[in-house]
């Protein structure tokens, strides 16, 4: 082998990456490459000698182009060695800890209520957010410039442009009930759906109606713009107020899974007849005020076209934040609804 070859041969060897051999390979065998040089300028050379150089230079190229190949080869299993360390698991190493999501605590609690309220027989059942001021107000038996439409601070809410959208929906009714007010509003509470179903269906029948409420007013540890009530409606011909107090009595019992000291005190809400308001005790000293209840008013019955001579029915309409509040020991509604994950992660 002459000297030529053993460089040559020496560079291919030690090429470090495809591309120090690409240009070693361009360096002899491209288009301006060293042996190619060769084979160009045969032609200029004397007769005698072309044949001689000319076989020696085809004895390089061949050497050149075997040992190419030859390392190609070589660094190829060489890149797959490494890529195989690079992707190579260890199966021994500790798992990363995959933290699962889970429910709001209101929306648990939502679920536990109904789950109760399913078993004593009543159907969950759902009603606008957006709401009109006939169904919030007027057929509630409150009418317009009466001073107990104060109880309830109201959002109230431009007209719809479009009668598809929610907000146009929310101005028609859910029943067969003509529409005397479609002014619009964030409901206030959840017993507009008393109307719309009753419009609807024809007792008996019992029903709870859990959903969102806005109000606006200044928020404190117990009053937030917006909270969860639970409706309760349940209509028959001689339903009565031992079955209301029956009934959310045992409610609570199930819920709080001991027996519940609860107080039931006069209420006034233009929708009932006699009134009351239901209020449990927070650690046996201090009473909270959590439902508002009574008996259907006659002028309900009435606004939905059913006859108040042949039936009877009660109502309530529990908060649903702060029982929340006391089954957990929260001390301040707005937690809830801040979003602090350190909150939240405790349910
Ligand atoms: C009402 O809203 C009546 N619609 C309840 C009712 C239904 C009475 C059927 C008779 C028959 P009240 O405004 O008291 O009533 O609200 C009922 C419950 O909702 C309260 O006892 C309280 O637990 C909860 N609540 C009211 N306002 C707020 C608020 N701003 N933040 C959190 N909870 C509230």
């Amino acid at each position: 082998m002459t000297p030529k070859e053993e460089t040559i041969l020496k560079e291919l060897r030690e090429a470090q990456s495809f591309k120090a051999l690409e240009e070693l390979y361009k360096k002899y065998l491209g288009k301006k490459g060293e042996i190619t040089l060769i084979f160009r300028e045969l032609k200029n050379l004397p007769k005698e000698k072309r044949a001689e150089i000319a076989q020696k230079a085809n004895a390089l190229k061949g050497l050149v182009e075997k040992e190419f190949k030859l390392k190609s080869e070589i660094l190829k299993k060489e890149a797959e060695k490494q890529s195989f360390e690079k992707e190579k698991i260890d199966i021994t190493l500790p798992g990363k800890k995959i933290i699962p999501g889970h429910l709001h605590p209101l929306t648990k609690i939502l679920r536990e209520i109904e789950e109760i309220f399913s078993q004593m027989g009543f159907e969950v059942v759902g009603g606008p957010e957006i709401e009109n001021e006939y169904y919030n107000f007027d057929a509630l038996n409150i009418p317009k410039e009466h001073p107990a439409r104060d109880m309830w601070d109201t959002f109230w809410l431009k007209e719809p442009k479009n009668p598809k959208s929610p907000e146009g929906v929310a101005s028609r009714p859910y029943g067969a009930g003509k529409i005397q007010n479609p002014r619009l509003l964030l409901r206030t509470h959840t017993s507009p759906v008393q109307l719309r179903y009753m419009e609807a269906h024809e007792p008996p029948f019992r029903i709870i109606v859990p959903g969102r409420c806005f109000r606006h007013e200044a928020t404190d540890a117990y009053h937030d713009v917006q909270f969860y009530q639970v409706e309760g409606l349940m209509v028959g011909k001689d339903v009565n107020l031992a079955n209301l107090k029956a009934i959310v009595s045992e409610f609570l019992d199930i819920f709080f899974k001991k027996k519940i000291k609860i107080r039931f005190q006069p209420g006034y809400f233009p929708f009932v007849e006699p009134g009351l308001e239901v209020l449990i005790s927070k650690d046996g000293r201090k009473w909270l005020e959590l439902i508002g209840a009574g008996m259907v008013h006659s002028n309900v019955f009435k606004a939905v076209g059913y006859n108040p001579r042949n039936l009877q029915g009660f109502a309530f309409g529990l908060g649903l934040d702060r029982l929340a509040m006391l089954k957990y020991k929260i001390n301040d509604i707005r937690l809830f609804y801040g979003g602090d994950l350190r909150f939240l992660e405790q349910f």
